[in-house]
């Protein structure tokens, strides 16, 4: 009877605090974020064809930003000269039109994924200068002005600079010279006016690139370019970077007077042969099972640091709000991540806030109570 008495209330205040708890708990990682900043996802093509029923679920409930992961590039659309591949890229427009995406743009001058024929006249010989940027701009202007008004957010620049902030020595360089930078974003500007223009790169809470990347903003400033935004690729680890590290990037970088997009997020949980975030897809190594300890699920102490990881990188977005625009995951679920073939093939990774059925693991709940723990 006492037992009985005692325990009715608490069983009613145990109740009444679990359903205030799930009450307060957001819906969802775009409801979580509503107002502070968009959370994206990268798009692959069987999702952006509707193949993928079960992932396009996940983003429309769970997202209101997409990324093209790699649907939008040079060599997808513009394979050989004059021909032209666009449906892929209709589709994914036409899906983040319909459903009220912040829609962004991957990307317009790579020196990856771009065809060897970019570069080269009919001889075979390399192109000038003024031939290389006229064949710039007429890409620039052909994609951005195709998507005008409907894609919000380009990444005009991709990977130009060197892990020592010193700029990349590639095709576009050597042809055109340094300013091939600031020749694009001008182009884009010209091609779509109110479009955001976005510098995108890895590795960037690594001091020497930091600094390389704020030395380009700076610059393009100085010169009148039209740069809006940073995107930070945060292709990540578990022990790096620390949350003292994004945070001085990313409020380094907002100093400068542009916006912040976390433009490619994962992390990486596997052994890893390199060094630093980079993303550098020039590495390979042959596959062995050293490279590949977790075939069947990850141990519960490594879940945990993923957790830990993600929780503290987004304790570190929240605060900083007010200069992140978006912050977008680079794939949906593990089983479609890029982590399971790069720098390795045929890994299992787990990298991502769904694992490979589509169910949240368990730092997708951190994530989802970060701004709740601030309030
Ligand atoms: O995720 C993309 C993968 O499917 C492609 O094979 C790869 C080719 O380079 O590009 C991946 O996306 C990259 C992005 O476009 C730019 N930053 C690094 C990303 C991971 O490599």
């Amino acid at each position: 009877m006492r037992a009985s008495c005692f325990t009715r209330p608490v069983l009613f205040a145990t109740v009444l605090i679990a359903a205030t708890a799930w009450a307060q708990q957001p819906a969802s990682l775009k409801q979580a974020y509503q107002g502070d900043f968009y959370v994206g996802a990268a798009m692959n093509a069987a999702e952006i064809t509707g193949q993928d029923q079960r992932s396009d679920a996940i983003i429309l409930e769970q997202f209101n930003s997409i990324s093209p992961e790699n649907a939008l590039k040079w060599a997808i659309v513009n394979p050989e000269p004059g021909q032209y591949n666009w449906g892929l890229a209709d589709q994914y427009v036409a899906f983040g039109v319909e459903h009220h995406m912040w829609i962004v743009g991957h990307n317009l001058v790579w020196h990856n994924q771009v065809p060897a024929w970019v570069f080269r006249g009919k001889d075979g010989k390399l192109l000038t200068r003024d031939a290389l940027l006229a064949r710039m701009k007429e890409h620039i202007f052909l994609e951005v002005g195709r998507y005008k008004g409907k894609i919000q957010s380009w990444d005009v620049v991709n990977e130009a600079l060197n892990d020592d902030g010193t700029l990349r020595h590639s095709l576009w360089y050597r042809i055109i010279g340094p300013d091939y930078i600031a020749k694009a974003f001008q182009y884009a500007h010209e091609a779509d006016p109110k479009a955001q223009l976005t510098y995108n790169d890895y590795n960037l809470t690594n001091p020497e690139k930091l600094a390389g990347v704020i030395r380009l903003v700076k610059q393009l400033k100085a010169e009148g370019v039209t740069i809006d935004c940073v995107g930070m690729q945060n292709h990540d680890h578990l022990d790096s970077p620390t949350a003292a590290e994004e945070d001085a990037a990313i409020r380094a970088i907002a100093v400068t007077g542009v916006k912040v997009a976390i433009s490619e997020l994962d992390i990486n949980v596997l052994p890893w042969p390199g060094t630093g975030n980079t993303a550098e897809v020039s590495m390979h190594m042959a596959s062995s099972p050293k490279w590949n300890p977790w075939p069947n699920g990850l141990p519960r102490d490594v879940q945990q640091k993923l957790t830990d990881q993600y929780a503290a990188l987004f304790r570190v977005f929240y605060k900083d709000r007010a200069d992140i625009s978006r912050v977008t995951f680079w794939g949906v679920t593990n089983a479609q991540s890029w982590l399971n073939n790069w720098p390795i093939p045929g890994r299992t990774n787990y990298p991502l806030l769904l694992d490979r059925e589509g169910k949240p693991v368990p730092a997708f709940a951190a994530i989802l109570n970060v701004p709740g723990e601030a309030r």
